[in-house]
């Protein structure tokens, strides 16, 4: 702990340790959203009630939220205040160069979470994908919208943004403005910009080489601070966890160097996964569907590429919680980290280039500070196995 000094209501500064003053700002934050026109008619005990959730779930959803965000238990009262109060804060998102699933990701669930319900809960005042207007009506609606809650809304933003020939490969609506004067225009006024997805947080596939209508992340196009959420798609966890950590706190979770959410993706996926045991005890999956796969060996051989990526997946999971890409049987394609298209590949071959008994890489190739723990991690049988034959040694 740290002491801090703060400014509190009464404007007196005082001196308080960290945990303190991180307690004393979310309560004030708390206060100030209270403050705020509500835009809901029901409150969201009322909304969760109507769909089979009962308190203490509410209550078990925040405590969750409250430990996934690595704050102490005492945070999970004001995390419940905070979502009760999520109407107040207006969220504007926009699609470019992209597929939608991070939207799918978050809505899209046979019975919905809490996480996807809270985020019924906030005051979407834009999303193409589910507003009912179209054509010259919604453009107004987004103007209107950048208008009444200037400095006031939530950006969020799905896609890459195609910055060759000044934008034009991605014109959108009815006036065909480019998506990247649409996203300049409205990071202006933000309260905060959210880059949900790979795509928008680095470009994604469009901007696999050679990448020809010049996509970028939206932290290369506009001057604002931005938070990637990436993920191809990211969990809606990781969504709506960075959208529950501004609502409290109204400023910026601690960030890694790709402005990622630390609490997120501060771990690799090989950290915490559920192979990893095989891994160590280099036990591998040869081929798909050999009796390795069927005892959930490790997929390391088979491509996985979860040494080198930042993500939770292995304990957030994606559809409700049920599973994750290696549950499934298939390696991470290391989906959360920049140029993942161009670094990653092959999918389904170990990279060439980081072989993990290869340790003097190109590791900033792949973006990450790769393996010096990991190696340090490995059984003697792991290395003994070997994870480089002698004619890839050649070829390297
Ligand atoms: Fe798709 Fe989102 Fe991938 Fe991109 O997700 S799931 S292509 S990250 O922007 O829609
Ligand atoms: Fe899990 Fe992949 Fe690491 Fe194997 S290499 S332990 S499957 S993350
Ligand atoms: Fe993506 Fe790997 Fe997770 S492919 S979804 S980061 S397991």
């Amino acid at each position: 702990m740290y002491d801090i000094l703060i400014h509190n209501n009464t404007n007196k500064g005082v001196i308080m340790n960290g945990f303190d003053a991180l307690y004393e700002k979310a309560k004030d934050r708390v206060q100030v959203l209270s403050e705020l026109p509500s835009s809901k008619e029901e409150s969201i005990e009322e909304m969760l009630e109507g769909k089979g959730f009962e308190r203490r779930d509410f209550m078990k959803w925040a405590a969750g939220i409250t430990a996934m965000l690595a704050l102490p238990a005492q945070f999970t009262p004001l995390f419940a205040e905070a979502a009760k109060l999520a109407d107040r804060v207006p969220l504007v998102w926009l699609h470019m160069a992209e597929c939608t699933g991070c939207s799918e990701s978050l809505i899209r669930s046979a019975s919905p979470t809490i996480d996807s319900l809270i985020f019924d809960y906030v005051s979407i005042e834009y999303h193409e994908t589910l507003m009912a207007a179209a054509g010259w009506q919604a453009e107004e609606n987004l103007d209107n919208a950048l208008e009444k809650y200037k400095g006031r809304y939530i950006l969020l933003v799905e896609g890459g943004v195609p910055t060759a020939n000044n934008g034009q490969y991605l014109t959108l609506g009815a006036h065909g403005k480019t998506g990247l004067s649409i996203v300049t225009a409205a990071a202006k006024d933000a309260a905060a910009i959210f880059s949900i997805g790979t795509c928008s947080s680095f470009g994604g596939i469009q901007a696999a080489a050679p990448n020809p209508t010049g996509a970028k992340g939206v932290d290369k196009v506009v001057s604002q601070p931005v938070i990637n959420v990436p993920g191809c798609p990211p969990s809606e966890t990781n969504i709506v966890g960075t959208l529950m950590h501004f609502l409290l706190f109204g400023t910026l979770p601690a960030l890694d160097r790709y402005s990622r959410p630390k609490w997120a993706y501060g771990h690799r996926i090989h950290d915490l996964c559920e192979r990893r045991g095989h891994f160590d005890a280099g036990e591998f999956v040869e081929s798909f569907g050999d009796d390795g796969a069927k005892d959930g060996w490790c997929l390391y051989k088979q491509g996985c590429k979860g040494p080198y990526t930042f993500n939770n997946c292995s304990t957030e999971r994606f559809n409700q919680g049920t599973s994750w890409p290696v549950q499934a049987g298939h390696g991470c394609m290391g989906c959360s980290e920049p140029d993942f298209w161009d670094t990653m590949g092959p999918l389904e071959q170990p990279i060439k280039s980081h072989l993990v008994m290869g340790l003097n890489t190109t590791v900033d190739k792949v973006g990450t500070t790769l393996l010096t723990a990991t190696v340090v991690g490995i059984g003697a049988h792991a290395v003994a196995s070997m994870f480089m034959n002698k004619d890839e040694e050649k070829e390297d």
